[in-house]
């Protein structure tokens, strides 16, 4: 938090809630505000008694940590107003070229968005791009509209508010990115896709030092353009088989970065995986690490592993130990993973690559801050009590054999209830499923019990196997997508319609 910078010299403006506040103290402003997102006043009020300051409540500087203003303001205790514009822009993605891309207010990744548990956040968003585009929150639990499904499209020049309210237990680790019909791959091989994360009241975990890594790859052309080829050419046929991938391998828009850890810290490392089709087989030789968490946030226990496989569009929360010596270094690296046809299979699949430096100071070492063994309550959905199982047969570039239709309802059900989705990959290449609106909880993978709960919305099924989750359907009616996250395969139509009514 801000230690409460000064205020500007009022008036100053709200913008877009359509009024100008022109001072007034924080109770009416903040009432006001809270009438605006749907408050009761009375909770504004009682919101408002405990805001220590005016100047702490009503910053008009990015009142989240790491965040560059304008991107984000927090209006209020439980307000945040983020500004978001998608535009086309010229930026210096590998040294010595400059790259024609899209970007989320002007950069690539887009800006890290960091919100609370509990906080109303309203997003601003403008279409500048040539073309329409939506922003989908991956992972989050909100209303349909605010999900930036292709049912939402934002045309170019302009606006949207996607509003929604971040609830108890939803902290962790997400993304954004566009979902436009058929041109979702397109887009992010432009540059658009961002980090957001989560932060909860009570944190079971220590202070940390905390990195974001949005993991993405791209491939240019020598001139800097990015490499997107005619889809019916040799490499367009490859990048529709596998899911688009290149060479350059970036780590939060920088390649092989060198992060700093002191032999015995211990450091929370928060990865998504933004790639359009690249799996990552994460590990960092001479460590474990303690896995702490996936797409849905913490889980139960930490576990301690030696590597750990992020399909495209999950996230996991890792905590690195600093087990080495001063003055000795570490590379994070992805290992190799046959996710492919043995026809496209890219010919240096086997060969592990790098993806970051870690340094250790030269500092003596410090020792080790504790990890509590519970971290939270994950409640488990029971499959007992599911009132359906749908099937879902992943095949060539197909769900169930159909392609994806706008206009039609694949699966209906009831608000509220609960179901077992049973997802069978009868190919020879791994899809990574997606359901959007709800957390699931894996139940078993090729009849293998999941050793422990955790939630989840993207689960990769490999070639020829399948798994099965349970998810509730909790509440946000609407029209909700299932696709492959695979890119290349969505915008091909590998991609359904739930409807929740
Ligand atoms: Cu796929």
């Amino acid at each position: 938090m801000p230690s409460g910078r000064p205020l500007p010299p009022g008036p100053w403006s709200v913008r877009g809630f359509g009024a100008t506040l022109a001072g007034g103290g924080p109770g009416i402003v903040l009432t006001l505000l809270a009438a605006l997102v749907g408050w009761g006043g009375e909770q504004a009020q009682a919101q408002a008694h405990h805001a220590p300051t005016r100047a702490a409540a009503l910053s008009p500087v990015a009142a989240v940590e790491g965040e560059v203003p304008p991107t984000s303001r927090r209006l209020a205790p439980n307000v945040v107003e983020v500004t978001l514009t998608a535009a086309p822009a010229r930026l210096s993605l590998v040294p010595g070229v400059e790259t024609d891309v899209y970007a989320f207010n002007g950069r690539v990744p887009g800006p890290t968005i960091e919100v609370r548990e509990g906080d109303h956040v309203v997003v601003r968003f403008r279409n500048d791009l040539p073309e329409e585009t939506t922003v989908h929150w991956h992972g989050l639990h909100l209303p349909v509209d605010a999900d930036g499904s292709p049912l939402y499209p934002v045309a170019p020049g302009e606006e949207y508010e996607y509003a929604f309210t971040l609830r108890p237990g939803s902290a962790g680790t997400y993304w954004y990115h566009p979902h436009p019909h058929h041109r979702t791959g397109y887009q992010v091989a432009k540059g658009l896709y961002g980090a957001l994360i989560v932060r909860a009241a009570d944190d079971p975990l220590p202070a940390l030092a905390e990195r974001v890594l949005v993991l993405s790859d791209n491939r240019l052309l020598p001139d800097g353009s990015i490499d997107i080829p005619d889809p019916h050419s040799p490499q367009g046929r490859v990048d529709f088989e596998n899911g688009r991938e290149g060479p350059v391998l970036f780590v939060s828009g920088e390649v092989m970065p060198a992060l700093t850890i002191r032999s015995g810290e211990v450091q929370r490392w928060r990865v998504i995986n933004a790639s359009a089709g690249r799996f990552y087989r994460l590990a960092l030789p001479g460590h474990t690490f303690l896995h702490v968490g996936s797409d849905g946030g913490l889980f139960e226990r930490p576990v301690e592993v030696e590597e750990v496989l992020l399909a495209s569009a999950e996230r996991v929360e890792l905590l690195v130990r600093g087990t080495g010596p001063p003055g000795t270094r570490a590379s994070l690296q992805t290992l190799p993973y046959d996710r492919y046809v043995p026809q496209t299979r890219p010919s240096d699949w086997e060969r592990p690559r790098d993806l970051l430096s870690l340094q250790y100071t030269d500092e003596p070492p410090v020792v080790p801050p504790a990890i509590p063994e519970a971290l939270r309550p994950v409640p488990p959905l029971d499959p007992a009590e599911a009132t359906a199982t749908r099937v879902m047969v992943l095949g060539q570039g197909m769900i169930n054999g159909a392609l994806m239709d706008m206009d039609r309802v694949d699966v209906s059900a009831p608000l509220g209830a609960t179901e077992v989705w049973e997802v069978e990959n009868v190919v020879g290449m791994d899809h990574p499923f997606h359901l959007h609106g709800f957390q699931f909880q894996v139940i078993d993978r090729n009849g293998v019990p999941e050793p422990f709960r955790s939630w989840k919305d993207t689960v990769n099924v490999p070639k020829h196997e399948s798994v099965r989750f349970v998810v509730r359907y909790d509440e946000h009616p609407g029209k909700w997508m299932f696709h492959c996250h695979i890119l290349d395969h969505e915008d091909h139509g590998m991609m359904g319609i739930l409807e929740v009514q």
